[in-house]
């Protein structure tokens, strides 16, 4: 049989959700054409290629390549300053009520034009692909106004064009309340599901909607609106929920059959059940946690014991998690968050393409799918979850290329 690549003599993890675990397989091949897996299995078991390359992997591990599911990665400036008045002592809710967080980026994000923008998310993009990510999304939310959250999301589109990557974008104009419309938040709402998600679903700029449900976001009746525009466009909806209170935002996304609900710490047991009836998929944050000191857990046992899928993500924000490694996120999960070695894989490949509502599209080895791998100078897949801030990545194959 005809195909354009051959990898061969490879240890797989094809995350197929039918195999065990990971879903080793020992002296495994895989078959590429037209960028989509043929084959993907024991070499035992392939019919006979006739490839038009031939790569040997000398017993290199193959899996997916890794996806990113939910990060800010389109922001102008930074907030390096802010960390050192956290270091002082201040709290990061606290700097958000003095109009430091999120609306000081804002300022350096609406000072930037889509040029700039792109620029300064290429080298965050960047490292995310050196360690193997084939897939990120990448949401609006530093923009907060039709202007400037529209070119956020042409930004974030361009850099699909600037490297050979999936970029998944997502509106999140409900990230935060921008100065002025202080005082008025049903309004800034209004303006939000009124004017800029019918002018950016018009221009085809999101895949899916977010919002922040949060004390110091938006409240779950807000939330509510936001969803609901988003369906009347046909767009799915995520939701940041439960990071820093319990706000019930959880349920409401799982009534709107969200894709994913993310972060997750305050989530209550109500919460886990709706989203293992609807099928969301748990976001865990792991950078989040770590960068803002948190201590509260989220509720991994429960979410394990009803079946909710849990997926990994860098959040790489400039506020709450500058982090651009999937490695050291699955290292974080597994230590901070006792998953393990199998989970951390599955959250930043299989289960992160079904928070994007990729499932069908990328995230395991399966033939149909598209040939996106990674490929590791490892001995056993535990190295990637057990070693902080070594890439031992070999080689990165995304569409077949
Ligand atoms: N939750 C977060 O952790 C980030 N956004 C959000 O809704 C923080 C964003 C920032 O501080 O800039
Ligand atoms: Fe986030």
């Amino acid at each position: 049989m005809r195909c354009d690549r051959l990898w061969t003599n490879a240890r797989l993890a094809t995350l197929a959700p039918e195999h065990p675990g990971i879903g080793e397989i020992e002296g495994g091949v895989i078959a590429a054409q037209d960028g989509r897996i043929l084959f993907a299995g024991a070499a035992a078991q392939a019919p006979a290629f006739a490839p038009d390359e031939t790569v040997d992997c000398e017993g290199r591990w193959i899996t997916p390549g890794l996806i990113d599911p939910h990060t800010h990665l389109v922001f102008g400036g930074d907030r390096a300053q802010e960390f050192e008045m956290r270091l002082a002592g201040a709290s990061y809710e606290e700097i958000a009520r003095a109009g430091g967080g999120i609306v000081s980026t804002m300022r350096a994000t609406r000072a930037a034009d889509e040029d700039a923008l792109v620029a300064a998310a290429l080298p965050r993009l960047d490292a995310l692909i050196a360690e193997g990510a084939t897939t990120v999304e990448i949401k609006s939310g530093y923009g907060l106004s039709l202007e400037h959250e529209i070119k956020c999301l042409r930004a974030a589109r361009r850099l699909a064009t600037k490297r050979p990557a999936r970029i998944v974008t997502t509106f999140l104009g409900a990230h935060a309340l921008p100065p002025e419309w202080a005082g008025d938040s049903d309004g800034y709402i209004d303006e939000v599901c009124g004017r800029m998600l019918p002018a950016i679903a018009a221009e085809g700029l999101a895949d899916a909607v977010d919002a922040f449900c949060e004390g110091i976001g938006f409240t779950p009746a807000q939330t509510r609106r936001v969803f609901e525009a988003a369906q009347a466009h046909g767009l799915p909806v995520k939701l940041h929920a439960e990071q820093l209170s319990n706000q019930h935002g959880t349920a409401l996304a799982a009534s709107f059959r969200a894709l994913s609900a993310d972060h997750l710490e305050h989530l209550d047991m109500d919460g886990v059940a709706a989203m293992a009836r609807a099928g969301v998929v748990a976001t865990l944050l792991p950078g989040a946690f770590y960068f803002v000191r948190e201590t509260r857990l989220p509720p991994i046992d429960a979410l394990r014991d009803a079946g909710v899928p849990i997926a990994l993500a860098t959040d790489c924000n400039p506020g709450t998690s500058p982090l651009t490694s999937l490695l050291l996120t699955m290292n974080m999960a597994a230590t901070l968050f006792r998953l393990t070695v199998d989970e951390c894989l599955a959250g930043v490949t299989r289960e992160a393409a079904r928070a994007l509502g990729l499932a069908g599209e990328t995230g395991t080895l399966e033939a149909g799918k598209a040939c996106d791998l990674a490929i590791w100078d490892i001995e056993r897949p535990a190295e990637l979850v057990y070693r902080m801030g070594f890439n031992p990545l070999h080689a990165r194959v995304w569409s077949g290329k």
